[in-house]
């Protein structure tokens, strides 16, 4: 059988979803289900005084009507913010009380303070409509700018900071700055992001009283941990009797990573009332209630030798959370971002001082990249800059500053295990044909276009670190995973993991792994993912960790499969354990022609009869069946790294940016499928495009989401994008045995800074993310008028 490792095998997952045959959460109906409707704040900051329920319980339809007042009576709990950040001073972070439903206050628009359960979807949505919300509204503090300055909305939390965190050597980072020939300075603003799953959330709560069990069915990248929080913290349901199922899910992108209000408010209602809740977002509520992401505002100065060496790195960021702190809120800006702001170079000192800040705006969590988008876009923008100020070519500044040996521990965080920078810069320069890009920028000149050209040579650390060691700086939970593989007698293959696929191809790659390990062929292997009453406990998708650290639990799985199949397969072949080879999915007695198969194996381990002389195949204390579990915890992260270059052209009378083209040469290790990755680095590349030229979640100054539809927030579209031209490189990741480095955040973190270096190359004017054609046009008929003032 030939290796699938490696090949272009098609997804097993696509027939399913290509003939409209997914379930997703909302193609679910229980019988006598009802309907919620979530009454939401249409105010960015109000106190609440009461809550009038009467009119619209006594509308047609009503099953029942819940409120703050009646979580708090059956003493649910809060929505917790699972990772503790310490502030430089020792203190710990200030998080504000999140109840799924509001207690006397709100705190952004859409924050939840009452549910509505009808019979019907319309009944529910009209009878909210008759909830009579006595507010008061004050004033909301909504730009990350004015947060430090403005009066606490939380109680408690003065200048709305959550923590103010450094990472690094502050004094010797200055004494670095002190001795530096030039310094170059940057002020820069990473731009609020709404997600924008394709498939919107969705729970329904389903409770049966006789046996007391509950189940959530929820569009989740992280069945367990959810069940966990909302057991051990919202105090809903014990886990022993609580399922939490998420089937096909349409997305994710980090914004469904952890339990959200609804979740806690469904599978509580359900409870309460004995019935099933259904609810499914409208598109404006994910837009409102969506965890963003980014929003950051950042000055960075670098410390450079006349020669172009970095001596030194100093970066200061105000980071937004929103309304409350998330799930993964306070780690994104901090451990997330600050050992990335390095990128992949190699310098010497740094520090990075970031401030956490509360506004009346949406919760802030992860989002595709998750830190290291905001880490990259810093220095990429910063080392692109200080190319320029000092005349030295983009690519060899850059490459003068690559780490060049492996391992290599840097200044702040990571131990770096393999890497080859220069072939991706290389072969990426090659691909752009970078050499002959003046003509390009001369023939559209020639047009009345604008042309530019932007690097990003990016390290992303992805997979996710030891259990102890995330642990113990605040962590709320290890990140390992675990896998099971379950042989059927027949010798087909049930894998259970605790990742959840939601568009990355798990069903496919995860099943390359099995097949090459085990020698079944991959038809005749099928993979188990969320659903909390099948496999083991497991830690969900993101951080581009499931291949690493899922794919290695689950190769560990298989190979305590072939260590019991040799046991088995030594009895009846009437060898020791240690004279047997396993080989594409047969057990040799070695230099024999003596052999089992590993279906023949499964079926012994199965029906442990007699077998011609042999009694039982089984030796004496191994037990019958064929199934193994194990836990892997990561040593390392993985690092990918890549260098991305963009071109675009600009029309100077619209300002309408185009990619014209775009190269991306990506080092992901091993890679298992490569078909799958491109499909990953296409995603991720549209999305930094997106962030770059079109996205921006702007509110107005009372709090308002004023880019709360499509008609508003400008998501990518096919036509706004060149055929990409993607390569790899290869050193594999020495920390896992697969050799593999997560790819699936990769393009979003590399993009933005690529393109944006683009435009600014173009038109020779600094501007902020997304370079629209109206911010575009502005800059350069302001450019014009200044010159001709000038003249
Ligand atoms: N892969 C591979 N070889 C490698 C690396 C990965 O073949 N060297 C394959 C993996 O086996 C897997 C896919 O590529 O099938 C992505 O793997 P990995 O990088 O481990 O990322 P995860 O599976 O953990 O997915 C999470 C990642 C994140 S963090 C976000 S955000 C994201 C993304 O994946 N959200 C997505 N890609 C997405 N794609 C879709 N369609 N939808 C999302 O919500």
């Amino acid at each position: 059988m030939a290796s699938l490792v490696g090949s272009r095998v098609e997804r097993k997952e696509d027939k399913k979803f290509l003939t409209g045959k997914g379930r997703y959460t909302a193609d679910i109906n229980l019988a006598n289900q009802t309907y919620a409707y979530f009454v939401r704040s249409p105010h960015a900051r109000a106190s609440i005084s009461k809550v009038d329920v009467s009119k619209a319980s006594n509308a047609p339809g009503v099953v029942k009507i819940l409120t703050g007042d009646d979580l708090a009576e059956d003493k649910i709990g809060g929505l917790i913010a699972g990772w503790k950040i310490v502030s430089q001073d020792g203190t710990d972070m200030k998080v504000p009380a999140h109840p799924p439903l509001a207690n006397n206050t709100v705190n952004y628009v859409g924050d939840h303070v009452a549910v509505v359960i009808a019979e019907t979807l319309d009944q529910a949505r009209e009878a909210a409509d008759l909830v009579r919300v006595d507010y008061k509204v004050l004033k909301a503090v909504v730009k990350t700018s004015d947060a430090l300055n403005s009066k606490p909305i939380h109680e408690g939390i003065d200048k709305n900071l959550c923590f103010d965190w450094g990472l690094g050597d502050k004094s010797k980072t200055d004494e670095a700055f002190s001795k530096a020939e030039k310094i170059i300075k940057i002020d820069l603003v990473n731009n609020r992001l709404i997600p924008n799953a394709m498939e919107p959330r969705a729970s329904i709560g389903d409770y049966n009283p006789s046996s007391e069990n509950l189940t959530l069915y929820t569009t989740n990248q992280n069945p367990h941990l959810t069940r966990l929080v909302l057991s051990a913290f919202c105090a809903i349901q014990p886990e022993h009797k609580f399922r939490v199922v998420a089937p096909d899910v349409g997305g994710g992108f980090g914004s469904k990573i952890y339990p959200y209000a609804e979740d806690a408010v469904i599978a509580w209602t359900a409870k309460k009332i004995e019935r099933p809740v259904k609810w499914v977002a409208e598109r404006t509520e994910s837009f409102l209630s969506d965890c963003h992401g980014r929003d950051h505002i950042t000055h960075a100065e670098l410390a450079v030798k006349n020669d172009g060496k970095i001596v030194g790195l100093k970066v200061e960021t105000i980071a937004n959370l929103g309304g409350y702190a998330s799930l993964f809120a306070t780690v994104t800006p901090t451990y997330l971002y600050g050992p990335l702001v390095l990128g992949l170079y190699d310098i010497p000192v740094a520090f990075c001082n970031v401030k956490a800040v509360y506004t009346n705006t949406t919760p802030v969590d992860a989002y595709r990249g998750a830190g290291r988008p905001e880490a990259t876009y810093m220095i990429e923008r910063l080392v692109e800059k200080a190319a320029k100020e000092m005349g030295i070519d983009r690519a060899e500044f850059r490459s003068k500053n690559f780490i060049s040996k492996f391992p290599h521990q840097q200044c702040l965080v990571h131990n770096i295990d393999s890497g080859d920078y220069s072939a991706h810069l290389n072969k990426a320069l090659e691909l752009s044909d970078y050499k002959n890009f003046e003509n390009r920028r001369t023939e559209s000149k020639s047009k009345g276009k604008l042309r530019g050209i932007g690097f990003s040579t990016y390290l992303e650390a992805c997979g996710i670190a030891p259990s102890a060691v995330v642990m113990s700086i605040g962590a709320g939970v290890g990140l390992w995973e675990s896998a099971e593989i379950r042989f059927n007698a027949t010798g087909n293959i049930s894998v259970f993991t605790g990742t959840h696929s939601h568009g990355q191809g798990h069903d496919t790659t995860f099943a390359q792994i099995v097949s090459d390990k085990l020698g079944v062929p991959i038809e005749n292997i099928d993979l188990v993912h969320g659903d909390t009453d099948k496999g083991p406990f497991g830690m969900g998708t993101y951080g581009s960790r499931s291949l690493a650290v899922g794919g290695t639990a689950i190769t560990k799985a298989c190979d305590k499969i072939i260590d019991k199949g040799k046991k088995v397969a030594a009895h009846m072949l009437e060898a020791k354990p240690d004279e047997i080879d396993f080989k594409a999915g047969e057990f040799i007695v070695k230099n024999s022609n003596k052999k089992k198969t590993i279906g023949e194996i499964a079926f012994a381990c199965y029906l442990p009869g007699q077998y011609g002389e042999i009694k039982s195949p089984l030796p004496e204390g191994v037990e019958p069946g064929l199934k193994e579990t194990a836990f892997y915890d990561p040593v390392n992260f993985s690092f990918p790294a890549g260098t991305h270059i963009c071109e675009v052209e600009v029309d100077q009378d619209t300002g309408e940016t185009k990619v014209v083209a775009y190269t991306a040469v990506d080092d992901f290790g091993t890679v298992i499928n490569p078909m799958i990755v491109e499909g990953q680095v296409h995603g991720g590349v549209v999305q930094g495009i997106g962030q770059a030229l079109y996205e921006n979640a702007r509110y107005d100054e009372s709090g308002q989401l004023i880019t709360a539809s499509y008609m508003d927030y400008t998501m990518p579209r096919a036509n706004n994008l060149p055929e990409l031209r993607i390569d790899y490189t290869s050193t594999p990741a020495t920390s896992n045995p697969l050799g593999v480095k997560g790819c699936g955040e990769a393009g979003a973190i590399a993009a933005p800074p690529a393109v944006m270096n683009a435009v600014i190359d173009a038109i020779d004017i600094d501007i902020s993310m997304p370079a629209t054609s109206e911010k575009v046009c502005n800059a350069l008929q302001k450019n014009k008028k200044n010159n001709k003032e000038a003249a």
